[in-house]
């Protein structure tokens, strides 16, 4: 019989913040490919662009006028999905037919006054700009007795759905947690209680003594493609210090945040010689007034791209009724993503 080759032979992996399982095809990554290809986006933007609604100056979809901003700035999203108004609700016991009201507050940050520019392209002062209004806007919107949840967001790209280039962010904060923060909680809270110490710096510990995993590593942060990782070019930076939540970061650790954050989309950036796509955000301690030790601080992208600019990752068919799938190994993906120049290509060119 063939001995077992993580590489090679199909497996599957467990997810502990999930606690989930995938399945990893590893010997599939060469399949041939002659379904729908995606559009590249001609990134030839001007720097003002008269027509964005998150422009400095510009008036947005609603007439509104964004101040002229010089570097972050944060509104209250014109179409938000959560609203703050509380409604008179009597809860009737319906085990099958569940429902609740959910109050929020949804805010659009943008990272730069300049249209054309994205993380990867904007300078580490900029981008420690944004980690600090996000820092800002997780103790106002925390601060609110309604609001227990804080999720700091940025959709990336139209492959992703975002509606316009201009670089932004989203914050929504609401009174609930959401499906997979409650999960990733009960996850960690449950290894907290039993090993009193974080699920995430004890995985942590031993992907940087394997180091097949790590993509990018400083002083403070770690970036890796989990072991359990779902989308192809999925990673996650983790804190190497336990902390739960932005507001603990030193200035030290947040000046190591911005500059992880650049390098991990100006990798992203040369993968495919492209504006990478993708869907990323920051997983934190609630806001519900109550401490969480369990709770370490930590970001994930999520991006669609499979095996060029323009050919995506569909979560399809198994991956819809059974569960997620990946061909490429999180090991031969991490290797990749390690090996790409840590200049953007743009400056190479
Ligand atoms: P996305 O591109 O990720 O969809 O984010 C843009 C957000 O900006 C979106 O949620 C908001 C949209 O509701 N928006 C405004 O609040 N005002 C506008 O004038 C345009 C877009």
């Amino acid at each position: 019989m063939t001995q077992f080759n993580h590489n090679e032979h199909p497996h599957r992996r467990y997810n502990p913040l999930l606690d989930e399982w995938i399945l990893v095809s590893p010997h599939r990554a060469k399949r041939p490919w002659q379904g729908q290809k995606e559009t590249i986006s001609q990134d030839h933007r001007p720097e003002h662009d008269k027509d964005c609604y998150l422009c400095a100056g510009n008036h947005r979809a609603n007439g509104v006028q964004n101040l002229d901003y010089t570097d972050c700035y944060v509104f209250e999203n014109d179409f938000s999905a959560l609203l703050q108004e509380e409604v008179n609700f009597e809860s009737k016991e319906q085990s099958l037919f569940q429902l609740k009201p959910e109050r929020g507050i949804n805010k659009v940050v943008c990272f730069s006054p300049k249209h054309n520019l994205t993380l990867p392209e904007m300078e580490v002062d900029a981008i420690e700009k944004v980690v600090q209004t996000w820092k800002e806007q997780y103790i106002e919107l925390g601060s609110h007795d309604f609001i227990n949840y804080v999720q700091i967001f940025e959709n990336k790209g139209s492959v992703m759905g975002c509606s316009n280039p201009h670089p932004h962010g989203q914050i929504w904060a609401q009174s609930s947690l959401p499906t997979q923060v409650d999960k990733t909680q009960k996850s960690l809270r449950a290894y907290y209680e039993k090993n009193k110490t974080s699920l995430l710096k004890d995985y942590l510990d031993q992907e940087l003594k394997q180091q097949n995993r790590i993509v990018l590593e400083n002083e403070h942060f770690v970036v890796l493609v989990p072991f359990w990782a779902t989308w192809p070019y999925e990673t996650m930076i983790i804190s190497k210090r336990h902390f739960g939540n932005i507001i603990a970061m030193s200035n030290e650790e947040t000046k190591a945040f911005a500059e992880i954050l650049k390098g991990i989309t100006v990798k992203y950036d040369n993968l495919f010689e492209t504006s990478f796509p993708y869907s990323s955000g920051i997983h934190q301690a609630p806001t519900d007034r109550v401490s969480h030790p369990e709770w370490h601080f930590h970001m994930h992208f999520y991006p669609p791209l499979l095996r060029s600019a323009t050919v995506k990752k569909f979560m399809v068919g198994y991956e819809m009724l059974g569960e997620a799938q990946r061909d490429i190994s999180p090991e031969q993906s991490a290797k990749i993503l390690r090996d790409l120049p840590n200049i953007h290509y743009k400056q190479n060119h």
